[in-house]
C-alpha cells in the first residue's frame, strides 16, 4: 500500500514543502505540499534529487578505510574507535592545533549536524576550525555582530510587503534565495510590481532575476562599495535621511555622513560603470518609497569589499527609516530561539598562524587552510577532519588545497560520497542519507521572510546497521573525551542519550511560542506563526542596548577606499537552478542537457580574445588555468566573464560515477587563496582578475587539470 508522507526539501534554503509517496520503502513520487503554508506547492527540480541520493548506487552505506590495496569496509564501532585513536594521537604528538576541521554547507541543513557537531568541535580544542562560513556569508555575520550584538541577529528582507527591493549581487530565482528563505520567491518578486513597487537589481549579469525586475544595472564587480556609498551621498546631500521610529537608539550617522560625502556619484560614475544619474534617481526612488529594503548576497559578500558592502546595504535601509519595519528588513522570531543559545560571536580574539587573518566567531577564514597545512613548524595543521564539505572544489585555490590535503598525516571525512576532497581521506564515515534522518530547520527558521516551523520525521526507516550523523558525531565525541575531566566526559554522554528529537523539544519549549514537540507533530505541514514583527531596540544583544551604525573598524576600511578602473577581464561565479554547489551532479536527471560548466563571454571580448560559441577557451589567473567551452552571450557585461561553481570531477579515485561524465572543471582552480575581503578575511570569489585565450589546434596535449567539460547527453 502507498503511503503519503510530508517533509521540508533540505536542500537549499527556501524550505520547501514535499508531499512524497512511498511503495515497499521506496519513495515514487516527490510533489509539492499545496497545504505547507510557507510554500504552498512550490517545488523547483531538485527536489527529485532526495529520491536519487537515497537510491545512488555510488553513495557511501558503510565506513571505508583507505589500505594499501584499496579502500575497506570497517564495522562502525572500529571506524569510530580508529579515528579518535588517530585524533588524540595527532594531537598528543604535535598539539591540538594540529588537528584541524572543515564543516561544510550542508551542516546547516542538517539539524543532527547543527546539535552535535558544535559539542565535538569543541571538545577538539583547535584553533584551527574552518568551514564553508568564508566562503559565503562570512560579512553579513560580521556586520550583525558589531552592529546588532550578535552574529545571528540577521536583517532579513520582508520582500512580501516591501515597496522597493534594491538588490546587488543576489540571483534569488535561481538560487532559491539565500539569508531570505523564502519559497517560490519568484512569484515574491513578481508581486513587488504587480503591487506597483519596484524591484532593481544591480549585477554584472542580466540574470533570471534581473530579467524580471523593474530596473537593471549592470555594475562592474567588486565596485558596489562605491556606489552604495554613492546612494548614501545622496540620502544624506538632498536631505532623505529619516530614521524614524530607531533614531533613539542609532549612534553613527554623522560619520557615515562624513564618508558618504566623499563619494558623490560623479566621482564613482566611471569606476562603477553605471551613470552619476541613475545612482542619484536609485537613491531618491528608494527614500521616498513607502517601505524599501536594500539586500546583498554572493555578489557583494564574496567580494573585495565584501564586509563594506554588507554593512552599506545595512546602512541604506536604516538611515531610511526602514529598519525594523514592515516592508523593510526585519528580524525573526523563530519557535527555537537558536540567538538565546549561541554566542554572540568572537571577534579577533586570536589569528592564524601563518597569515595572521583574524579569528571570528571560533573559526579562522578557510583561504588560508591549505597555507597552514603545507608551511611547517609548531602549529602546523597534520590532520584534518571533514564534515558535509568539498573544499577542494569550494574554496579558493583549490588545487593548492588539494596537495595540502595529499600531504596530511591523517584525515577522516564524514559524508555520503567519495568526492575530490574526501578521496584524500583515510576514513570514510557515512551518515544516512537526507530520507532517512528526521530534519528540523534550527537555522532557515531563522534566515526566513515569514515565521513558520515544521518538523519533518524520517520519511524512509533508518538502513539497518547505519548510523545517522547525530550518531557518528556523538559517538566520535564520547570516545573524543573518554579521558577527559568528568565535566567533559558527562556533557558528552548525556547530550548523547538524549538524542536529537529530546534536544529539539527541550528548544521548543522555552522558544517563543512555547509549543513543543508533541504539538508540533499534529500539524505535519507545519504551523503558520505569521509575518515578521518589529522587535527593536529590546532584541538588540549590544551591550549599550544601541546600535552603533558606524563600527570603527568598517570606517577605517571605508576611509582607505581608493575608486580605480578595473582591470580589463574580472571572473565572477554563476548558479544553475538544477545544481547545489559541487554535490549533485550525481543525479543523471540534473546534470542531463547542454553542458553548463562553460565561460559566458562577452561578444566584444570573445572576438577580442578570437575565440568563438562553443570554442574551447583557456581561462587563466594568478594562481591557475583551465580549459573549457566558450559560451558568447549578450547577458553578460563587456569586461566580465562567468564560470559556475562545483565543476571539475576529473581527480583520480573519486567515485561519482554521473558527475564523472559531465566533469566540468573548476573555477576554483583560478580563485586566489591571497585574496580576501580585508575585514573579515571573507574570500574573494566574484571579482578575479584572469586572462582569456583560445586553444590552438595541435597546441599540445591538455594539461592535468585542463579537462573540457564533456558533452551532454
Ligand atoms: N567560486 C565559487 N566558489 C564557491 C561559491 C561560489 O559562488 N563561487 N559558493 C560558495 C558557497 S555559498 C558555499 S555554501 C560553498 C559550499 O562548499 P562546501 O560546503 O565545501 O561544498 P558542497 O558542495 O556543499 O559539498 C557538500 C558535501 O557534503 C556532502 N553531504 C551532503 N549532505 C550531507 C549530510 O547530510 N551529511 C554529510 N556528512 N555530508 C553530506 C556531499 O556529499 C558533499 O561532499 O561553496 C562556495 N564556493
Ligand atoms: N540552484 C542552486 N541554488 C542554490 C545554490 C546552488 O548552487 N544552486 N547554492 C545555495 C547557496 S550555498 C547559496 S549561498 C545561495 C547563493 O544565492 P545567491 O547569492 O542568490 O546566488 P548567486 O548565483 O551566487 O548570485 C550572486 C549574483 O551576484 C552576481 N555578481 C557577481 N559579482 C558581483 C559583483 O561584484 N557585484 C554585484 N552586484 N553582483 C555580482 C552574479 O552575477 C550573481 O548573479 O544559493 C543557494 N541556492
Ligand atoms: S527550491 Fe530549494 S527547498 Fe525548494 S524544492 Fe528546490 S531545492 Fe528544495
Ligand atoms: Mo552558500
Amino acid at each position: 500500500m502507498p503511503t503519503t508522507h510530508f517533509r521540508t526539501c533540505n536542500l537549499c534554503e527556501a524550505m520547501c514543502g514535499l508531499e512524497l509517496t512511498v511503495e515497499d520503502n521506496r519513495v515514487t513520487s516527490i510533489r509539492g505540499d499545496k497545504d505547507d503554508p510557507f510554500s504552498r506547492g512550490h517545488i523547483c527540480p531538485k527536489a527529485l534529487a532526495l529520491k536519487d541520493i537515497q537510491e545512488d548506487p555510488d553513495r557511501l552505506r558503510v565506513p571505508l578505510r583507505r589500505t594499501k590495496s584499496g579502500w575497506e569496509p570497517l564495522a562502525w564501532d572500529d571506524a569510530l574507535d580508529l579515528a579518535a585513536a588517530k585524533i588524540l594521537q595527532i594531537q598528543k604528538s604535535h598539539g591540538r592545533d594540529a588537528m584541524a576541521a572543515y564543516l561544510g554547507n550542508p551542516n546547516v541543513h542538517n539539524y543532527g549536524s547543527l546539535l552535535y557537531g558544535p559539542p565535538l568541535l569543541r571538545a577538539l580544542r583547535t584553533k584551527n576550525r574552518y568551514s564553508a562560513t568564508s566562503v559565503d556569508q562570512l560579512p553579513h555575520h560580521v556586520v550583525a555582530r558589531l552592529l546588532f550584538g550578535h552574529q545571528l541577529l540577521l536583517p532579513i528582507p520582508d520582500i512580501d510587503r516591501t515597496d522597493y527591493l534594491l538588490m546587488f549581487g543576489a540571483n534569488p530565482v535561481v538560487s532559491n534565495g539565500s539569508l531570505m528563505s523564502a519559497p517560490d520567491v519568484k512569484r515574491r518578486l513578481q508581486a513587488i510590481s504587480a503591487r506597483g513597487g519596484t524591484v532593481v537589481v544591480v549585477d554584472p549579469r542580466r540574470t533570471k532575476t534581473a530579467e524580471l525586475a523593474d530596473q537593471h544595472l549592470a555594475i562592474v564587480p567588486g565596485t558596489d562599495v562605491f556606489a552604495l556609498l554613492a546612494i548614501a551621498h545622496t540620502i544624506f546631500s538632498e536631505g532623505l535621511v529619516n530614521l524614524g521610529r530607531l533614531a533613539h537608539v542609532i549612534d553613527g550617522v554623522a560619520a557615515i555622513a562624513k564618508l558618504a560625502r566623499q563619494f558623490p556619484p560623479e566621482r564613482v560614475a566611471e569606476t562603477v560603470g553605471l551613470k552619476a544619474n541613475t545612482l542619484r534617481e536609485v537613491a531618491r526612488a528608494f527614500a521616498s518609497a513607502k517601505s524599501a529594503v536594500c539586500y546583498g548576497r554572493m555578489g557583494v559578500s564574496v567580494q573585495r569589499h565584501g564586509t563594506l558592502c554588507q554593512w552599506l546595504t545595512v546602512v541604506l535601509t536604516t538611515l531610511t527609516g526602514n529598519l525594523d519595519r514592515a516592508g523593510g528588513a526585519m528580524f525573526t522570531t523563530p519557535a527555537v530561539d537558536v540567538l538565546a543559545q549561541t554566542s554572540r560571536g568572537g571577534v579577533g580574539r586570536y589569528h592564524s598562524r601563518v597569515r595572521g587573518l583574524p579569528e571570528f566567531g571560533g573559526e579562522l577564514p578557510v583561504a588560508t587552510l591549505a597555507e597552514e597545512i603545507l608551511t611547517p613548524g609548531e602549529g602546523q595543521v597534520r590532520g584534518l577532519l571533514t564534515v558535509a564539505g568539498n573544499p577542494v572544489l569550494s574554496t579558493p585555490n583549490g588545487q593548492q588545497l588539494d596537495r595540502a590535503l595529499q600531504s596530511l598525516a591523517w584525515m577522516v571525512s564524514i559524508d555520503m560520497y567519495r568526492n575530490e576532497t574526501t578521496r584524500h581521506a583515510d576514513l570514510i564515515l557515512p551518515p544516512t542519507p537526507p530520507l532517512e534522518r528526521d530534519h528540523y530547520d534550527l537555522v532557515f527558521h531563522v534566515l526566513a521572510i515569514r515565521n513558520t516551523a515544521k518538523f519533518s520525521p524520517a520519511t524512509l526507516p533508518q538502513t539497518e546497521g547505519s548510523l545517522h550523523e547525530w550518531e557518528i558525531l556523538s559517538g566520535l565525541h564520547r570516545r573524543l573525551v573518554a579521558h577527559a575531566p568528568a565535566r567533559r566526559r558527562l556533557e558528552a554522554g548525556v547530550t548523547g542519550r538524549l538524542g536529537p528529537r529530546r534536544l529539539l523539544d527541550l528548544g521548543l519549549r522555552v522558544g517563543p511560542a512555547g509549543m513543543g514537540l508533541q504539538k508540533l507533530r499534529r500539524h505535519p505541514h507545519g504551523i503558520d506563526l505569521g509575518p515578521l514583527i518589529p522587535q527593536l531596540p529590546a532584541r538588540l544583544f549590544t551591550r549599550s542596548g544601541r546600535i552603533d551604525l558606524a563600527p570603527e573598524k568598517f570606517l577605517a576600511a571605508a576611509n582607505n577606499l581608493e575608486c580605480e578602473t578595473a582591470p580589463s577581464l574580472l571572473l565572477i561565479g554563476r548558479r544553475h537552478l538544477r545544481s547545489n554547489n559541487s554535490w549533485l551532479h550525481n543525479s543523471s536527471r540534473l546534470v542531463k542537457g547542454k553542458p553548463r560548466c562553460t565561460v559566458q563571454l562577452h561578444p566584444t571580448d570573445a572576438a577580442h580574445a578570437g575565440v568563438t560559441d562553443g570554442a574551447l577557451t583557456r581561462v587563466r589567473s594568478r594562481v591557475g588555468e583551465v580549459v573549457l567551452p566558450c559560451e558568447v552571450s549578450t547577458e553578460i557585461r563587456p569586461g566580465v566573464v562567468s564560470i559556475p561553481h562545483g565543476w571539475g570531477h576529473t581527480p583520480a579515485g573519486i567515485a561519482l560515477r554521473v558527475a564523472q561524465m559531465h566533469a566540468g572543471v573548476s573555477v576554483n582552480d583560478l580563485t586566489d587563496d591571497q585574496q580576501i575581503d580585508p575585514v573579515s578575511g571573507n574570500a574573494v570569489l566574484n571579482g578575479v582578475e584572469v586572462t582569456v585565450s583560445a586553444v590552438e589546434h595541435g597546441s599540445g596535449a591538455l594539461g592535468a587539470h585542463e579537462n573540457p567539460a564533456s558533452p551532454g547527453d
